[in-house]
């Protein structure tokens, strides 16, 4: 059995921060807790744009804080995002996220992430200015 509080683990080498400052995450799970999955809360800070592909992972998404909304980029859809909207990127689908006011995701992937994943595996680019 693992129980874990997120207040224990900020601070420690699971809570990772956006080297463009967007987002922060607290990854609960990671592969080494065998669970077939890895489990994160993050949170995307207010007024921000994140482009992000995940090619190599299928992430489902729930919303329990805050406003936002994704775009995905092959078809231009923009879907609302608030408390108790979950999406899946089913299709690994290329998006953008933004967040209006800040937004507390909670986030599932599979395959489960490892943890170093910010500047490799995790496909999050940052958006580039002009
Ligand atoms: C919203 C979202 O895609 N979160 C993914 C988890 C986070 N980027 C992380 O832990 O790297």
């Amino acid at each position: 059995m693992l129980v874990k509080k997120i207040e224990d683990i900020k601070g420690t080498e699971r809570e990772v921060h956006a080297e463009n400052g967007n987002w922060t995450s607290t990854r609960i799970l990671l592969k080494k807790d065998n669970m077939g999955f890895s489990f994160h809360e993050t949170v995307i800070y207010a007024g921000t744009e994140t482009l992000i592909w995940y090619r190599n992972h299928l992430e489902a998404v729930y919303c329990i804080e805050g406003k936002g909304e994704v775009e995905t980029i092959d078809d231009g859809k923009v879907y609302p995002i608030e408390p108790g909207t979950m999406y899946a990127l089913d299709k690994n689908d290329k998006h953008y996220l933004r967040a209006s006011e800040d937004l507390r995701l909670v986030c599932v992937f599979n395959p489960p992430l490892v943890g170093d994943e910010v500047h490799r595996e995790d496909g999050s680019y940052p958006i580039l200015e002009g």
